[in-house]
């Protein structure tokens, strides 16, 4: 057999064994087998210097082509073995993204962004936009733009968390109440405005009724003729879809607050039967909600003129609708990460708040 037959022979079997490996590891010791430095093709290259010049030019012309048809091959079954392992891995690790979560898998949504959730879902169906801020501000937002000038005594109430103080002496804080939010919305937006901000906020304050953290939802309304009467009806039909009944009665008493003239604090009725406390039923009174209209300086402070544009605004704690909402009793364990304590009051992912399908159901 001539050397030529031989090499065409070897070339043959290479390419058998390449197509018959079954994996990556099994296609390698072939590689190895022929190409490797010992391997049976290299065997031949060595043999070269035996010839004479002109017999090893052809004798290496044709073992170079041998040698790049068999890369090739290898070339061409290594791409085929991972394509081919690939759609195993993926068939495989398939997941049914449609399938429920497993039970002692799932996780919970905490009361909170439940009800803020159902905040939000209540005020979308009224015709308001969700409006969000920094929790770290100026004193501008947080306290003069709200007609609270430094010496105001509410500045005592709010038990403001204050940053270092910088060079110039001004000092950053947490917002103790989200109506910095509403300020940015009036410098930022033409009115007619119709918002609501809720949001996280901070004061310094902890003892069973108050938390350092706790959540808010204010609200906003300016247009020219806008009134009191426009905020009774909206906190009328709030309270109503928010406790899901129609029964709920309301009570508004004069209050004071710095950025509202006039100003009333709002009660629902309830009763105390049992020890809870029942929303909608029984002659007692809750507070739930501060409200007024807009001072004629906080107009101002926000770039509107209040000799063209009138306003209420609203606010009210996430966190106690939660608790009067669900029957929770103690404010504290809000903030624990208790996990009992969040799968007794939490509710599941895909219980999304809607007025269609119902707010707690
Ligand atoms: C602007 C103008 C007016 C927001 C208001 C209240 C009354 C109020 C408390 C209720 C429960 C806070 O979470 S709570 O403790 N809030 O009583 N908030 S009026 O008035 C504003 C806000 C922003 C520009």
């Amino acid at each position: 057999m001539s050397g030529q037959d031989e090499l065409q022979e070897l070339v043959g079997a290479a390419i058998g064994e390449i197509e018959a490996a079954e994996d990556i590891r099994a296609l390698d010791e072939v590689r190895v087998k022929y190409l490797g430095k010992k391997g049976l093709v290299s065997a031949q290259m060595k043999e070269l210097g035996k010839l004479d010049p002109e017999q090893r030019r052809e004798r290496g012309r044709v073992l170079n082509e041998a040698r790049q048809q068999l890369e090739k091959a290898i070339a061409s079954r290594r791409a085929a073995l991972e394509k081919r392992a690939l759609e195993e891995k993926l068939a495989k690790e398939r997941v049914d993204v449609t399938l429920p979560a497993r039970p002692e898998r799932a996780g919970v949504v905490h009361p909170v962004s439940h009800v803020w959730e159902e905040v939000v879902e209540i005020f979308a169906d009224l015709g308001f936009s969700v409006a969000e801020g920094p929790h770290i501000e100026t004193d501008w937002y947080n306290f003069e733009a709200l007609n609270i000038p430094p010496e105001h005594p509410a500045r005592q109430e709010h038990d403001t968390f204050y940053f270092h103080e910088k060079e110039d002496g001004a000092r950053k804080l947490l917002r103790t109440h989200t109506s910095p939010v509403q300020i940015h919305t009036m410098e930022t937006q033409q009115p007619p405005i119709r918002i609501i901000a809720p949001g996280r906020v901070f004061r310094c304050d902890s003892d069973p009724t108050h938390t350092p953290v706790f959540h808010q939802v204010e609200a906003l309304v300016i247009d020219r003729d806008t009134h009191m009467g426009h905020l009774k009806w909206t906190l009328e039909e709030f309270c109503k879809a928010f406790f899901e009944t129609e029964n709920v009665k309301m009570r508004f008493r004069a209050s004071h607050f710095p950025f509202t003239e006039p100003s009333m604090e709002v009660d629902i009725n309830c009763s105390w039967e049992g020890g809870q406390v029942k929303v909608g039923e029984g002659d007692d009174w809750l507070e739930i909600l501060g409200s007024g209209m807009v001072h004629p300086n906080v107009l101002r402070a926000g770039g509107i003129d209040p000799d063209e544009w009138q306003g209420y605004a609203f606010g009210i704690g996430i966190d106690r609708l939660a608790m009067l909402k669900y029957g929770i009793p103690d404010l504290r364990a809000f903030f624990d990460a208790d996990i009992r304590w969040l799968k007794h009051y939490g509710f599941s992912a895909l219980q999304i708040p809607t007025l269609a399908g119902g707010l707690s159901a």
